[in-house]
């Protein structure tokens, strides 16, 4: 079934004021980039975004070719067509803020500052990756970065950005966590759950749906029963939500960077649903990737929709940058991923003695629930 493009901006919050005597209101879209979040933005700031949408693709690019080359191996969903979501996210932290996906967590992991070594070389199966190796593609951590990875139970990170918001809140920090999930994970019990008790607790957490139109081969509209959107759901739960476009990084960083601020500063949970668009399968494994759309709507979304051209025409406009700056910055991206490819080839494969470290801490700390194997029960 074909995607349609959802509205851009309602809320439960929006109050729509009816017009007297005119027939139809006149509603002009509303200059995000006037936003208080985008208003200061320097030029080297707004460059800095661009640079890393294009690091973020660059880097997927160069995974996929050794992956098609089958020098690559395990799984790999590439989150290309999506960098904005990433990217705008990443740009909102404070430095107390804590974030947490899917199994689609190359961009997030790139955007919060991990280095394409760390990660390519996780993709390779390397000891030199970030997860030593033995997590893959989606397995994406960097808690320094205060990124909590990169999770493979489709909503199995949901409560687990509850939890963070809890520590966030139980330790009396101005932060928030937030929590990405697809749009197929929104039908996912768990997140019924911790809806609920993100408002009877009041957590400081912002549920972010990425709502790409597909959960693997199925579409939104074969998935679930809507009638507006995906985050009213989260009326029946006393948060509130809304919604916005992923495609402009003005948009983007405008509305969320206010739900972040009041996750922080009131406490109030917040479900925003983010429209995007992913180019390819699934996973690149996707044997039905061309199945379940079609070939022109893909083309529509990488010649209206592609947030790296949108944006790069936005700073042009602008006059922020050149074409040759453009340039310039994305064959520094290109190089920087064919060095992290070559990086992760040459790195070594994990000893095979480490393959029973880093799955518990009582075993490699040997704690006394370690030694005892008594990881639960005293008895
Ligand atoms: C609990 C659970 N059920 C099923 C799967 C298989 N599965 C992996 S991804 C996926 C689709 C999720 O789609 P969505 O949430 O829209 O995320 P997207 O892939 O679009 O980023 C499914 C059903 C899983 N990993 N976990
Ligand atoms: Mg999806």
């Amino acid at each position: 079934m074909a995607r349609t493009l959802s509205q851009p901006l309602k809320s439960n919050k929006t109050t729509v004021k009816k017009a007297v005597g005119s027939a139809v209101p006149k509603v002009s879209a509303p200059d995000f980039s006037k936003s208080p979040f985008n208003v200061s933005l320097k030029p080297e700031e707004k460059i800095a975004f661009l640079r890393e949408m294009l690091r973020i693709r660059r880097f997927e690019q160069q995974a996929l070719k050794y992956y098609n080359q089958g020098i690559m191996g395990g799984f790999l969903h590439l989150y290309i067509g999506q960098e904005s979501v990433a990217v705008g996210t990443a740009s909102l932290m404070n430095g107390h803020d804590e974030i947490i996906t899917a199994y689609r967590d190359h961009g997030h992991a790139l955007a919060v500052g991990m280095g394409m070594n760390e990660c390519m070389a996780e993709l390779f199966g390397k000891g030199t990756g970030c997860s030593k190796g033995k997590g893959g593609s989606m397995h994406f951590f960097a808690p320094d970065k205060h990124y909590w990875g990169g999770h493979g139970i489709v909503a199995g990170q949901t409560p687990l950005g509850l939890g963070l918001a809890f520590a966030i809140k139980y330790k009396g920090i101005k932060g928030c966590a937030v929590a990405f999930l697809g749009d197929g994970a929104v039908n996912q019990g768990v997140f019924s759950e911790c809806l609920n008790m993100a408002a009877l607790m009041e957590l400081p957490v912002v549920f972010v749906i990425e709502n790409n139109g597909y959960s693997m081969g199925t579409s939104l509209e074969r998935s679930s029963a809507i009638r507006h959107s995906l985050a009213s759901r989260a009326e029946g739960f006393d948060v509130d939500w809304s919604l916005c476009s992923g495609f402009d990084l003005y948009e983007l960083r405008a509305s969320l960077g206010d739900v972040m601020d009041k996750a922080r500063t009131q406490c109030r949970p917040h479900v925003l649903e983010v429209s995007t668009y992913r180019y390819y399968g699934h996973s690149v494994a996707d044997a039905n990737a061309k199945k379940y759309r079609s070939p022109e709507e893909i083309e529509l979304y990488k010649t209206e929709h592609d947030p790296i051209t949108l944006w790069q025409n936005q700073l042009l406009a602008e006059k922020v940058i050149t074409q040759e700056e453009v340039d310039k910055i994305d064959a520094e991206a290109k190089a920087e991923a064919a060095s992290a490819a070559e990086f992760g080839i040459n790195s070594p494969w994990p000893s095979e003695e480490s393959i029973f470290e880093d799955i518990y801490h009582e075993v490699d700390h040997q704690t006394e629930s370690g030694r005892t194997g008594r990881h639960f029960f005293s008895e």
